[in-house]
């Protein structure tokens, strides 16, 4: 084998294949989960809560908070990933995860898209095929508590493949779509997937192709 050959594959790490390093570029580690909202923290009325399945759907569904507490728990830990450039691992996140959710309704085969509605109208946009993720789940708890309320109390979303900003807090409703609609931060400026292992932080690096 020729020497340059023999030193390239040396230089290149032992990763598997589809694997890579744990803190995606440009973050540095946090050891608590730090506060990140924009607006103020929704009061929760258990009475008056719901959440919604809405848009391309055979039929819509609505569950109360009593029906949503049935729904098999599922536990995942994951790290978490904020575009400010905070990383927090090892998150324990509980509740119900999206693939069993979506078990109680049928899509219409034209949704390619969810658009995600919370308290306080903060939103954010999905693929279907990411929203659906095996990762991907509708927490109540985190690190063997309930949700405290500045995270996301009673209900959030947690994409771990994606940033922070899209691990919608104080989620009310999904709704499934044909055409992509851009959420909150993504019609100010960030960008419209969000993948922390290519960084793709801010909207115009959308146009470069980056
Ligand atoms: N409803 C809502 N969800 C939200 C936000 C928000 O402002 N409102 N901020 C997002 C951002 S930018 C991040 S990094 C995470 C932070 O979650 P945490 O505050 O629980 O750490 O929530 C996301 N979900
Ligand atoms: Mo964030």
């Amino acid at each position: 084998m020729q020497r340059s050959v023999l030193i390239s594959l040396m230089a290149k790490p032992a990763q598997p294949e589809g694997q890579h390093e744990r803190l995606p570029p440009g973050q540095t580690v946090v050891k608590k989960l730090p506060v990140l909202s924009y607006g103020p923290t929704p009061r929760f009325n258990p009475a008056k809560w719901d959440f919604r399945l809405i848009g391309l759907l055979e039929k819509p569904w609505r569950f109360t908070w009593e029906e949503f507490r049935k729904l098999p728990l599922h536990s995942q830990t994951s790290d978490f990933h904020c575009v400010t450039s905070w990383s927090r691992y090892d998150n324990r996140w509980e509740g119900v995860k999206v693939s069993e959710l979506m078990k109680v309704v049928r899509l219409r085969p034209a949704a390619r898209y969810v658009f995600v509605h919370c308290d306080g109208g903060y939103t954010t946009n999905l693929e279907l095929a990411e929203f659906l993720g095996d990762d991907v789940i509708l927490a109540y708890r985190h690190d063997g508590k309930d949700l405290e309320p500045d995270h996301g109390w009673p209900l959030r979303l947690v994409v771990p493949k994606l940033y922070g900003w899209k691990s919608a807090k104080w989620v009310r409703a999904i709704e499934f779509c044909a055409k992509e609609r851009r959420g909150f931060w993504e019609v100010r400026g960030y960008h419209n997937h969000g993948d922390p292992w290519t960084e793709e932080r801010y909207s115009f690096q959308e146009d470069s192709g980056e």
